[in-house]
C-alpha cells in the first residue's frame, strides 16, 4: 500500500490502536513544547500528577506570551517556570529569546519526530517534516511524563503544489488560499499534507508560515516533506545531524486532493473578523489604514523582516500609519542588528517590539476605534486586538509593508510601478547566527533535586473536577451561536496575566457576553453551583475553535459547568473539556438547537450509563417540556477519563495503583 508521510510517522510512533481513519490511536511523543500562558498551569498539573522528571527525548518551556509585566503576576510565572523546568529536566527559553514556535523550529525541531505543544500553532514544526500537534496543557503534561498521546487517526488531505510563487506573492497567500477553499469549519480529524513540484521552491520558513496558519483550518496538523530545503535550513542552523529525508510514497491514497498552482496565486487578506473571510487584495485595495504590525509566529522570520527592511531602505512609512515590527526570535533580531537592516527599519519609522507574541495576543498595540489595522498574524477574531469592534486584516509581510508605505491597503505588486522597486527576494542565509545563551539547559537529576521552586503568591494550584453525577440537572447558562472561539470563552489581552490563578481568571469566562448592570456569566454560574445545579453551555457549529488554552475548560469547570451541548465541537477544545470532566455533547438533530433557550432547565437522566456504553444520550428540556437526543462522540479512553472525573483524577489513580 502506498503511504502518506503522515501515516509513515504515525506508524513509527504507534503505541495503541489501528492506523485507519477515525479509529482512536495512541502515539509516543518525542518532544514537548509549552509556553508561559498555558505552561504555568501545565506544570502545576504536571506536579499534581507526581511525575517528577520528564521522560521525553526533549521538553522545552518557553516564555513568550506574558511579557508585559504590569504587576507581579508575569514575573512570578517566569520564575516559577524557570525553576520548575530546572527541577523537572526541561529546557527553558527565557523571556526575550523569542516565540516558542519560531525558536523551536530554529533550534530543536527534527524531521520525522513527534512534537506535542500546549499551543494550537505547534503545527509550525510541520514545516520541518515533523508531526507537530497542539493540545491542552494537561495532555502535554501527561506526555512530558512519558504518557501516550491519544488522538483520532486522521484522514489526510493532500495539497499538491505546482509552479512557483510570483514576485511579491508570499507563502502567506498559499495558506490564505487554502483557508478560502476549506474554511475554518468541518476539517476536524484531518491532516493536511503538502506534496508536488512546488514544494521544493519553498524554504523552511515559508513552509512554516503555511503549517502555522494551518491551525486555523481546525485540522490536527499540517506537514511538509523533509528534503534538500530542510537540509539547507538545518545546516544553516548548525544542526545538519537532525536531517533525514522523508516523503510520502509516490502515489499515496489521499482522502481528498486539492491542487494549488503557486504561479497563479495573488496577494490576499483574511478580512474582519475570521481567518477564512478571504478576499484578494485587488478587491479591497485603497482602504485607508492606521496601523500595520509585522510579527507573530506566522510571519516574523529573518527572511520576512529582511524583505520588509529592503523595501523600506531609505524610505519612511506614511505619517498616518503606526508601524510596528516584532521579530520572531532573538536570533532574527540579532541578525538584523548585526547586518544593519534593523537600522533601516528604525529609520523608516518602525517601532521595534520585543521578540514575543505581543500584539498578537492583545498585549498592547491595540488599534484606535473604527480604524483598519493590518497584521501579518494568523488570527483576527473579533476583539483579539484588545479593541472592541476592531477591523483587523491578516496579510503577508509584502502586503503589510507596501500598505504601510502607501497609507492604504496596497497590492504589493504595484510597488514596482509606484516607486520603481523590484521585489527584494531574500535567500535563505547560509548560516544563521547561533547563540543559545538564553536557553537554559536543565541540570542532571542529582542536582535538579536541589533546585528550589519559586512559587509567587499569584500562582494558585488549580482544583480537580468533582465526579460527574448519574443524573445531571442543569441550567442553560448561555446560548451562543456558531464559531465560538476560545477567545470568546476565555479572553486573553489584559486578563492574560491571571492564567495561573483560576479562581480569579474564572471571573472573566464569557466576558464578551456580559452586559452592564446584569450579573456576569461567572456570577450566575457560581450561584447555580452553590445550589448544586450544573451549568450547561449551548453552542452552534465549531464551538471552541482557535487556541489550545485549557482555561476555556478549566475555568468553566471551576464555575460548575458540566456539559457543553453544541452542533459541533473543535478537536483541542473537546479534549480539554473531557480532561476537565465537562461532557461534550453534539445535537443529534441540529434543529433542536433552535428549540432550546437560555435559562431553561435540562435533565440528563442516565448520564454515566450513557458515557459508559452508548453513543447517544437522552436530554429532557424540563422547562420547554420536550425531549431530544444528544450524540456522544467519545473514544474508549474519553469515556474512561470522564468516568474518572477528568484526566488529573485518572492520572492520580494510576500513579497510586
Ligand atoms: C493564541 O494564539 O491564541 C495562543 C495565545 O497562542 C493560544 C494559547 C493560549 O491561549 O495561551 C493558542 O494558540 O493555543
Ligand atoms: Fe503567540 Fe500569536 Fe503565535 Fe499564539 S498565534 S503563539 S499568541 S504569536
Amino acid at each position: 500500500m502506498q503511504k502518506t508521510l503522515t501515516y509513515k510517522i504515525l506508524e513509527n510512533h504507534l503505541v495503541e490502536g489501528q492506523l485507519a481513519p477515525g479509529e482512536p490511536i495512541g502515539i509516543r511523543i518525542d518532544q514537548t513544547l509549552t509556553q508561559d500562558a498555558t505552561g504555568t498551569t501545565a506544570f502545576l498539573l504536571f506536579e499534581s500528577m507526581g511525575i517528577g522528571r520528564v521522560k521525553t527525548d526533549l521538553s522545552v518551556s518557553y516564555v513568550d506570551h506574558n511579557m508585559s509585566q504590569f504587576g507581579p503576576e508575569n514575573h512570578n510565572d517566569h520564575l516559577y517556570l524557570q525553576t520548575i523546568a530546572a527541577r523537572s529536566g526541561v529546557y527553558h527559553s527565557r523571556p526575550g529569546n523569542g516565540i516558542c514556535h519560531q525558536v523551536h523550529l530554529e533550534r530543536f525541531g527534527r524531521p520525522g519526530a513527534t512534537l506535542l505543544g500546549s499551543d494550537s500553532h505547534t503545527p509550525t514544526g510541520g514545516g520541518l517534516g515533523m508531526l507537530a500537534i497542539g493540545a491542552g496543557g494537561l495532555d502535554v503534561a501527561a506526555a512530558m511524563g512519558g504518557g501516550t498521546f491519544y488522538l483520532t487517526c486522521p484522514k489526510v488531505i493532500g495539497v499538491e503544489l505546482t509552479g512557483r510563487l510570483g514576485d511579491w506573492v508570499s507563502s502567506k497567500d498559499v495558506i490564505l488560499k487554502l483557508l478560502e477553499i476549506l474554511s475554518t469549519k468541518g476539517n476536524v480529524g484531518c491532516v493536511v499534507e503538502y506534496f508536488g513540484p512546488g514544494v521544493e521552491t519553498l524554504t523552511v520558513p515559508q513552509r512554516a508560515t503555511i503549517t502555522n496558519m494551518g491551525a486555523e483550518l481546525g485540522v490536527t496538523t499540517s506537514l511538509f516533506p523533509s528534503d534538500s530545503m530542510t537540509r539547507a535550513f538545518l545546516q544553516a542552523q548548525g544542526r545538519a545531524d537532525a536531517y533525514q529525508p522523508l516523503s510520502a510514497d509516490p502515489e499515496p491514497d489521499y482522502d481528498r486532493l486539492i491542487k494549488i498552482n503557486l504561479s497563479q496565486l495573488e496577494p490576499m487578506a483574511a478580512c474582519p473578523s475570521s481567518p477564512d473571510n478571504i478576499q484578494p487584495i485587488s478587491a479591497i485595495e485603497g482602504r485607508p489604514i492606521a496601523q500595520v504590525v509585522i510579527g507573530s509566529c506566522t510571519n516574523s522570520s529573518f527572511m520576512d523582516l529582511m524583505m520588509a527592511a529592503e523595501v523600506l531602505k531609505g524610505r519612511t512609512v506614511e505619517a498616518g500609519v503606526e508601524f510596528a515590527v516584532a521579530p520572531g526570535s532573538r536570533q532574527v533580531l540579532q541578525m538584523l542588528a548585526e547586518n544593519g537592516m534593523l537600522a533601516e527599519l528604525i529609520g523608516a519609522g518602525a517601532r521595534i517590539l520585543e521578540s514575543g507574541c505581543g500584539p498578537c495576543i492583545g498585549q498592547g498595540f491595540s488599534p484606535a476605534d473604527g480604524v483598519v489595522t493590518l497584521r501579518t498574524f494568523n488570527r483576527n477574531f473579533a476583539g483579539r486586538t484588545g479593541t472592541q469592534g476592531d477591523q483587523c486584516y491578516l496579510v503577508s509581510p509584502e502586503t503589510a509593508v507596501a500598505s504601510a508605505m502607501m497609507g492604504e491597503i496596497t497590492d504589493p505588486r504595484k510597488l514596482t510601478e509606484l516607486i520603481g522597486l523590484g521585489y527584494p527576494k531574500i535567500k535563505l542565509p547560509r548560516e544563521f547566527l547561533i547563540d543559545d545563551s538564553m536557553i537554559e539547559v536543565p541540570p542532571p537529576p542529582q542536582e535538579a533535586g536541589r533546585v528550589s521552586v519559586h512559587r509567587g503568591p499569584t500562582i494558585v494550584v488549580p482544583e480537580s473536577p468533582r465526579p460527574l453525577p448519574n443524573e445531571l440537572n442543569g441550567q442553560v447558562l448561555l446560548k451562543c451561536g456558531d464559531k465560538i472561539t476560545t477567545d470568546h470563552i476565555m479572553p486573553a489581552g489584559s486578563f492574560l496575566k491571571y492564567r495561573s490563578n483560576v479562581p480569579l481568571y474564572s471571573k472573566y469566562v464569557f466576558h464578551c457576553f456580559n452586559e452592564d448592570g446584569k450579573p456576569t456569566f461567572a456570577e450566575r454560574a457560581l450561584a447555580l453551583k452553590q445550589k448544586g445545579v450544573a451549568g450547561v453551555v449551548v453552542g452552534g457549529e465549531s464551538y471552541g475553535q482557535g487556541s489550545s488554552r485549557e482555561h476555556a475548560a478549566l475555568c468553566p469547570m471551576y464555575l460548575g459547568v458540566r456539559a457543553v451541548l453544541a452542533k459541533s465541537i473543535e478537536r483541542i477544545h473537546k479534549a480539554n473539556l473531557i480532561n476537565f470532566a465537562i461532557v461534550p455533547i453534539e445535537f443529534a438533530d441540529p434543529t433542536d438547537y433552535d428549540r432550546i433557550n437560555a435559562d431553561e432547565m435540562l435533565q440528563i437522566p442516565d448520564l454515566l450509563e450513557a458515557i459508559k456504553l452508548l453513543d447517544e444520550v437522552r436530554i429532557v428540556d424540563t422547562t420547554g417540556g420536550f425531549e431530544f437526543k444528544g450524540v456522544l462522540k467519545l473514544s474508549p479512553r474519553d469515556r474512561t477519563i470522564l468516568l474518572a472525573g477528568g484526566l488529573l483524577n485518572l492520572a492520580k489513580k494510576a500513579n497510586k495503583g
